[in-house]
């Protein structure tokens, strides 16, 4: 219950990140879902990547929008700024901060009812702006916080609970992600952490919109057979492009694997993403022929996983904009009044 406070007490011997954080650190308040939602398997993955990350909670807002993903925030990261929105509306909120103040890490957590379905225009437009942040949807084909109806990425000829197909066509947002300029994009599944935990990790490194569709079922209402966002279906189905590791750029690299399996993509700040290919033919860096993938297997009843494209170089809505690197309310009268001089020079030019 969320009133129910987790307690303070730490074991002494738990293990502490470098800078000086436990796991437990970066959890929230006691989790309302129901047992074996995907939710909250997706919650532990974004405390592990902050805690191996060693990134400050209090440099982290996390905003979300209404459902029971949406709800999650409340369950990690107690000590980061945090937003709950109106249900759809988390992107332009999350923009607005970020402009405000570029120095925190931003984290988006939102749902497929949330973002694919009312939110759909605010999910377009945050994207395609390169707004610098990490967007999680965690996607589970229905709308679980008001009893289960089908969300605009559950798939055409999926079966509802009560035995009803879903006779719409579905809405990929990896491939929409890709059309719109994500510069790195990821799927995942909320049942195989080992993978979403660097794809996490990956994420929170980038530099621009990052944005991962994690497939979580939802036990409640889509987890029986004639889904195809349930454990079983997903485990089935998953096929997984490559498995990466996040090395930071203070670590070491000591290991060095044989050419052709492995591939490594440094990121601005420094970090390496190194990836051991499983489909060998698979580039990250080629936006079209990872939309022509997920596509042919999507047609095949496949769900394609991994890190599925990454653009290093990418840079944010900041630099389009040529915005000022202070946030906005450290700036004073000097830097905020341009004078008279300049005022008159400004009017002038608009007579
Ligand atoms: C403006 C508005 N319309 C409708 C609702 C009702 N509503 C609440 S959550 C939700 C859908 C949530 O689905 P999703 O984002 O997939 O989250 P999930 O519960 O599946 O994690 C809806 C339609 C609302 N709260 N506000
Ligand atoms: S209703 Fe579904 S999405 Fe919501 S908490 Fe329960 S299992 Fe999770
Ligand atoms: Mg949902």
């Amino acid at each position: 219950m969320t009133y129910l406070a987790k307690p303070k007490f730490h074991h002494p011997t738990l293990a502490r990140n470098a800078i000086g954080f436990t796991r437990r650190d970066y959890e929230g308040a006691i989790s309302t879902l129901c047992a074996g939602c995907g939710h909250d398997s997706i919650s532990a993955a974004i405390v592990q990547a902050c805690w191996e990350l060693d990134i400050q909670p209090h440099r982290v807002a996390k905003l979300s929008g209404i459902g029971c993903s949406s709800k999650t925030p409340t369950y990690f990261l107690g000590q980061s700024h945090g937003f709950n929105t109106v249900h759809g509306r988390m992107p332009s909120v999350l923009t607005g901060a970020n402009l405000a103040n570029r120095t925190l890490t931003y984290l988006g957590v939102s749902g497929d009812g949330d973002s694919a379905s009312i939110g759909i225009g605010q999910f377009v437009h945050a994207i395609r702006r390169g707004v610098d942040m990490v967007y999680i949807v965690e996607n589970n084909g229905v709308y679980g916080l008001t009893k289960g109806q089908f969300s605009a990425t559950a798939d055409r000829g999926s079966v509802s609970k009560k035995g009803v197909a879903n006779s719409d066509s579905p809405l990929d947002m990896v491939t929409m992600a890709l059309q719109l300029g994500a510069s790195y994009i990821g799927r995942g599944f909320s049942g195989d952490k080992a993978q979403l935990v660097p794809l996490i990790k990956g994420a929170l490194a980038h530099r621009g919109a990052a944005f991962l569709d994690v497939i979580s079922p939802c036990v409640a209402f889509n987890n029986h057979a004639g889904s195809t966002k349930s454990y079983d279906y997903v485990r089935a189905h998953n096929e997984a492009v490559n498995r990466m590791d996040v090395i930071p750029a203070r670590a070491q690299i000591a290991v060095e694997y044989g050419e052709g399996r492995m591939l490594e993509v440094r990121q601005h700040d420094g970090s390496l993403l190194r990836l051991r290919k499983l489909d060998a033919g698979y580039d990250p860096r080629d936006r079209i022929a990872a939309m022509n993938l997920i596509q042919q297997r999507h047609a095949q009843g496949e769900v394609v996983t991994g890190l599925l494209y990454v653009d290093p170089e990418a840079d944010d809505l900041h630099a389009h904009l040529d915005t000022v690197a202070a946030p906005l309310n450290t700036l004073g009268t000097a830097e905020l009044c341009p004078g008279r001089a300049a005022l008159e020079r400004i009017n002038a030019s608009l007579r």
